[in-house]
């Protein structure tokens, strides 16, 4: 039994215990002695495990031999969260589980509850290529996900009296029952060096650091299906014949481990800080070694396959890469660099290949994702890398210059500025002379380029390196920024920094360009690259976000997804999404109505537990559930929800107590999300809101009416707890910010009405739920441009109310930490003000109206369901299925390849 795994019949709950125990014994985590909590959950970890590498292994069997074309997908980020609930549910062992956990004295709820949460990236994106995986794997496409490893996931958010603190977050401190390091697979990564002419006339790039990245592979289990695809993360340890012996034998122990721990810190932890040199090169390393590593895999696995007879230019047909966003651009460079240099390719076919293979999807539009990098720094340190992208920058500049002409010279500047790969780097000197007055190369100015642009924000030209997530301040507001301007003129200029621009190289590089919602693709094509746009309309395409069903509605709310698959008939709904729109014909049943509630009503219990246990606070369940997770960013205005809680409060006192039972439904407002270590905004307002929670709950007269709640520590497994329980949710970013937001998916899904902006895919979520199923409010995508510039000059009068609200948390209500500077970021030209960039006083009044409305829709509890249930119905569109499909329909043109 035990010598294979997968013959076992595991259907039953004895073999399940059998197995269980075995691992508890044969595959020793924890001392010998009882079957604890965590040992129970290694020990089942390790049992489901053995079945998911039957299938993995069936699976990688059935690509090799019909070598059919994959498809890869690099993420610096993979959300994944708890693994065991989705194993055990997708491989249809829920029951022999529950039944084999039962009898060995423990809950499978419990035993699942133990697994840490996988938080190897930061938010959305990470979290969609983790949907992304899962559908794949449900629709059997040949795919894989590539990562890196990191030894420590998104740090730990700790809400204390000072706001948020971050500790590491050692995630496999008790070790990874579900990944398979495979030693066997690994590839040399080279930094630094530099590069010759070989006596071929080739060039090579010799020399520098060495180091090796190890895979570790995770089995990703599509559902209800054998496919069980490969998510290949990588680890980095130096050579090992780098150890120093004779360093470590005289007694220089630090020197002798030096270059081991150089190389393991690479995958240390997600986004080191980069303000340093030394953190920006980290960074930099991060994003090259999972390129190099996962490039030379890709290859090697073409080579084999291809036989004896390996056809480069057929590469595209077996092979297509997505670059999600721009941290794996150095792709394009290194595979250039394998194909030439190492393969021994011409620069033409190579170049045919690399575009043919690669794509790339774009997943903002705030100008400090934009990355960039220092020239210098990357010369140093991919030196084969920067004469390849000179080379693809100098073929863009002739491209341009062909397609423009020569006759209108500035317009051919304007565009060499907007489009080129290289920033600040000077043109060769035929193309300067083109120009009626040749000058140095100024930076591309963002504001021209984009309309909704972030202008003063972090990806100014004076900023060096901008990460790709890294959220600063926003600059001051503009008219301290032209007195420094002033200042600065006084000063000799300095130098202009060289910058690569990656995006700008993907764009070039991939042969299909996307964004994730319709009108963030629009705001990519019209705005962030209109130039590029015009040049090559074919290639930008939409694929509007999804995510999965089964995480985010079959696993996360069992109680719900009962309900609709008596109403519906069936289970088919969790494959095929659009049978969600037959939920649409019992809306105003009133059974559905009724268990609709029922289910509800036991999810919000579930948080009431949650909450008394991780905060302290109880909240009653009667009250409307109304919810605002996501990361704590300004653009997102988590600001917006808490002044708009402040200024209900407010009014709430100025009523007596049968007035205030009266003119207001009571609400628990929820928040959750991690503000960037050393994005100060962000960490001042989830201080707001955590002070605002103080004073309101601990509030006599208010009781049970209004409770804020700082959910600490938002992750994963917390939204798949709060997202069934809610009955609002807040999707309120500046209109044309947020690309897609996933979140507002989720909670459509599981029947939650949102409030929100024209932005991103709410855009698309309130067409398809019904207008009348969406609380709409705010300026439109298209008027902000006007509205800030009308913000600056003073021009804007703001609401009294909103006024009042200010002056009531400066007045010191909240206790005694000086909010001067958050409530200064919403004035105008003076002290800290930065004329509110972010709209929150413009958008103010329209959402206070918006809420009051929400507050009389919630008393009528069967307009309330029905508005609920349509949500449900019509959110069949938001499946990751459907995106993947997409994906692979248009871009890779990948086919489903069944396992037998
Ligand atoms: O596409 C996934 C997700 C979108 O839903 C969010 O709207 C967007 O903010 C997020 N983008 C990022 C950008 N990071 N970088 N680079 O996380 O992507």
């Amino acid at each position: 039994e035990q010598g294979d795994a997968g013959s076992v019949d595991m259907s039953t709950s004895d073999a399940v215990a059998l197995r269980i125990t075995h691992h508890a014994e044969f595959t020793p985590s924890f001392s010998p002695e009882g079957f604890d909590l965590p040992k129970a959950y290694f020990a089942t970890a390790q049992s489901i495990r053995d079945s998911l590498i039957v299938n993995w292994n069936a699976t990688y069997d059935m690509y090799e031999r019909s070598n059919v074309k994959q498809a890869y997908y690099l993420s610096m980020e993979f959300l994944q969260g708890r693994a065991l609930l989705n194993a055990v549910g997708n491989l249809e062992l829920s029951g022999a589980y529950g039944e084999a956990l039962s009898k060995l004295g423990h809950k499978l709820e419990d035993v699942v509850s133990q697994e840490p949460d996988a938080a190897l990236g930061n938010g959305g994106l990470g979290r969609l290529a983790s949907c992304f995986l899962d559908s794949l794997a449900t629709l059997n496409y040949p795919a894989w996900g590539y990562g890196l490893r990191y030894k420590y996931g998104l740090f730990k958010q700790l809400i204390t009296k000072e706001g948020q603190e971050e500790i590491a977050e050692n995630w496999l401190e008790m070790g990874n029952p579900w990944e398979i390091v495979r030693n066997d697979i690994s590839y040399p990564v080279k930094f630094y060096g530099k590069v010759v002419t070989g006596s071929d006339g080739k060039r090579r790039w010799i020399g520098g650091e060495d180091i090796v990245a190890v895979a570790s592979d995770v089995p990703i289990p599509g559902y209800k299906t054998k496919t069980t695809i490969n998510l290949r993360l990588w680890s980095t340890k130096v050579p090992s014949a780098d150890f120093d012996l004779s360093a470590f034998n005289s007694g220089e122990h630090t020197k002798a481990c030096e270059s081991q721990a150089n190389a393991e810190k690479i995958c240390y932890i997600l986004y080191p800080g980069d303000d340093s040199l030394e953190g920006k090169t980290l960074r930099l390393k991060q994003q090259y070694t999972l390129c190099s590593a996962s490039l030379q895999d890709i290859i090697t696995r073409f080579e084999k396959r291809s036989g004896e007879n390996v056809l480069w230019k057929e590469f595209p047909e077996k092979v297509a890469v997505q670059m999600n966003d721009t941290h794996p651009t150095l792709c394009i460079p290194e595979l250039m660099r394998i194909l030439m240099d190492l393969k021994g390719i011409s620069w033409q076919e190579a170049w045919d290949i690399t575009q043919r293979t690669v794509a790339y999807t774009n997943h903002t539009v705030l100008p400090e994702a934009l990355e960039k990098w220092s020239l210098e720094l990357m010369q140093k340190l991919l030196p084969r890398h920067v004469e390849i992208i000179e080379l693809i920058d100098e073929e863009l500049i002739n491209g341009i210059v062909a397609e423009f002409g020569k006759s209108n010279p500035e317009l051919l500047e304007r565009k060499l500025n907007a489009m080129r790969i290289l920033e600040n780097v000077e043109l060769p000197s035929p193309i300067t002379d083109l120009f009626i007055k040749p000058k140095e190369m100024s930076a591309i100015d963002t504001s021209e380029v984009l309309e909704v642009s972030n202008k003063g924000s972090a990806a100014d030209d004076e900023d060096e390196f901008v990460g790709n997530i890294k959220e600063k301040e926003v600059d001051p507001e503009p008219v301290q920024k032209d007195k420094q301007k002033e200042e600065a003129t006084l000063q000799p200029a300095p130098v202009p920094t060289k910058m690569v621009r990656m995006a700008n190289l993907c764009v070039v590089g991939g042969h299909v360009v996307n964004g994730v919602a319709e009108i963030h693709s629009e705001i990519v094509k019209q705005d962030v690259f209109n130039d590029f746009y015009k040049l090559w309309p074919e290639k930008f395409q939409n694929k509007t976000n999804g995510v999965t069903p089964r995480r985010w509605i079959y696993y996360c709310n069992p109680e719900l997804s009962k309900i609709i698959t008596k109403w519906t008939g069936g289970e088919d709904w969790v494959l095929n999404t659009e049978k969600l729109a037959d939920l649409r014909k019992f809306a105003d049943d009133e059974d559905l109505q009724s268990e609709w509630r029922a289910a509800k009503r036991i999810n919000k219990m579930k948080v009431v537990s949650f909450l008394l246990e991780k905060t302290g606070y109880r909240v009653s369940p009667d009250a409307m559930f109304d919810i605002q997770v996501k990361r704590i960013h300004e653009y997102k205005r988590q600001l917006l929800n808490i002044l708009g809680i402040i200024y209900r409060y407010k009014k709430m006192k100025e009523l007596n107590a049968l007035e205030r039972k009266e003119n207001f439904t009571p609400r628990v407002c929820i928040f959750g999300g991690k503000a960037f270590a050393t994005y100060a905004q962000a960490k001042r307002i989830v201080k707001l809101i955590t002070d605002v929670g103080v004073t309101i709950n601990n509030d006599p007269d208010i009781g049970d009416l209004l409770k804020v709640v700082f959910v600490p520590d938002y992750n994963v497994s917390v939204a798949e707890l709060l997202i069934p329980a809610s009955e609002l949710s807040q999707h309120i970013s500046t209109a044309g910010m947020e690309a897609s937001g996933t979140s507002n998916m989720k909670f459509s899904m599981n029947g939650c009405i949102l409030i929100g902006t024209l932005d991103g895919a709410n855009v698309e979520i309130r067409e398809e739920v019904g207008e009348d199923n969406f609380f709409l409010f705010g300026a439109q995508a298209h008027e902000i441009a006007g509205l800030r510039k009308e913000r600056a000059e003073g021009k804007f009068v703001p609401d009294p109310l909103f006024e009042e609200v200010k002056e009531y948390v400066r007045s010191g209500v909240f206790g005694s930490y000086d909010y001067d500077e958050l409530m200064g970021s919403l004035e105008g030209n003076e002290g800290f003000g930065r004329a509110d960039y972010f709209l929150v006083g413009k958008d103010f009044p329209g959402y206070i109206e918006c809420q009051e409305k929400v507050d009389e829709a919630y008393r009528d509890q069967k307009r309330w369901t029905r508005m609920s249930i349509l949500n449900s119905a019509g959110s069949y569109k938001f499946s990751s299925d459907r995106t993947i499909h997409e994906y692979a329909r248009d871009i890779w043109n990948i086919q489903p390849l069944q396992i037998p």
